[in-house]
C-alpha cells in the first residue's frame, strides 16, 4: 500500500513531519529546562535533539524498534516525586486542564520527554530523510515512530512512579472507561512496580451533560482492580472527583450539578 508521490516520499494517512521540528523541539526543551523545570538546567538540549533526529532520520517509518529511542530517554529523563504521577486515558483535554491548574499533580507532558513531544509529529523517509509530507498512523502501522515514542515515554513514566499515583478515565465513553488495549491499559499498569507503588486511585469523570456510562461498580473499573489487585496494588475509586468537576463547572457554570444552591 505504499505509494510514492512526485517528490518520491511515501504516501501516508496521517499528518506529516511538523514544520520546524529542530526548532519547535529545541524551543521547548530549552523553555522547559529554563522556565518550566530550572532544575533540570544541566540538560543538554543540543544533544536531545540531535538523538531524537537519530533515532527516525533516514528509517522506513514502520521499522522503528524500541532500542531506537533508548540513547534519547537515557539523557532526558529525571526522576518524579512521590505521590504525584497522575495517568490518564480519553480525557487528554481535561487532565490537562487540571494539571495547569493544579500543581500538585505531574503527567507525561510535565516532564521533559512529554512537554517536548506533545501534539506534534515526526517520521523518517529512507530516501528524503525526514518526510514532511505524511506520516503513518496507527492503523497503518505500530511501529511507526510517534507511537513508539509515546510507548516507550509511558512505559518510563510509569516505571519512576511510587506511593499512590491518579489516573483519570472517561466514564462518559461506550466501549469501556477502562480498555486493556490503551497506552494505560496496556503499558502503564504493567510497568507500575508494586514495591515502590502502594495504591492507584480512579478518578472517574463524566461529562457535565452525560452520559453516565459506567460508574465505579462498572465492568472495565472491576477488570482493571482485578488487574492490579493481582499485581499487589491497592484500587479505590471516586467519580467525579470535585476539584476535577470544578474546571468543567467553569464551562458550564448553570449546570445543576455546579450550582451551590440547586
Ligand atoms: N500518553 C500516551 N499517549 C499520549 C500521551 C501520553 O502522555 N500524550 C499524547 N499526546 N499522547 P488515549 P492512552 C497521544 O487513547 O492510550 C501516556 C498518543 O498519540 O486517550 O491510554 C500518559 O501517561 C496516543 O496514541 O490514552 C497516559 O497516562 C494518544 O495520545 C496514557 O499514556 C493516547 O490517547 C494515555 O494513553
Amino acid at each position: 500500500p505504499e505509494q510514492k508521490t512526485t517528490t518520491g516520499t511515501l504516501r501516508w494517512k496521517g499528518k506529516g513531519t511538523t514544520p520546524n521540528l529542530k526548532e519547535v523541539i529545541l524551543g521547548r526543551c530549552y523553555n522547559y529546562i529554563t522556565i518550566v523545570n530550572p532544575e533540570l538546567s544541566s540538560k543538554d538540549c543540543h544533544n536531545i535533539w540531535m538523538r531524537l533526529l537519530s533515532a527516525f532520520m533516514y528509517k522506513h517509518p514502520c521499522s522503528m524498534r524500541e532500542e531506537d529511542y533508548y540513547p534519547l530517554m537515557n539523557m532526558a529523563r529525571h526522576s518524579i516525586p512521590c505521590n504525584k504521577s497522575l495517568f490518564w486515558s480519553k480525557t487528554n483535554n481535561l487532565v490537562h486542564r487540571y494539571t495547569k491548574a493544579n500543581h500538585d499533580f505531574i503527567t507525561l507532558e510535565d516532564t521533559l520527554l512529554g512537554y517536548i513531544a506533545d501534539d506534534i509529529t515526526w517520521c523518517g523517509s529512507s530516501d528524503l530523510g525526514i518526510n514532511y509530507n505524511s506520516c503513518p498512523k496507527r492503523n497503518e502501522c505500530e511501529s511507526n515512530p510517534s507511537s513508539m515514542y509515546w510507548k516507550m515515554a509511558s512505559k518510563m513514566f510509569a516505571e519512576a512512579a511510587c506511593g499512590t499515583v491518579q489516573v483519570m478515565l472517561n466514564g462518559s465513553i461506550d466501549n469501556g472507561a477502562f480498555r486493556n488495549d490503551s497506552i494505560f491499559g496496556s503499558v502503564e499498569i504493567l510497568n507500575l512496580n508494586p514495591d515502590k507503588v502502594s495504591a492507584v486511585q480512579v478518578w472517574l469523570m463524566h461529562d457535565i451533560e452525560g452520559p453516565q456510562s459506567e460508574s465505579c461498580t462498572g465492568q472495565s473499573i472491576q477488570m482493571l482492580k482485578s488487574i492490579l489487585e493481582n499485581r499487589k496494588i491497592n484500587v479505590t475509586c471516586k467519580e467525579n472527583y470535585r476539584p476535577v468537576q470544578l474546571l468543567q463547572c467553569a464551562s458550564n457554570p448553570n449546570h445543576a450539578t455546579c450550582r451551590l444552591c440547586p
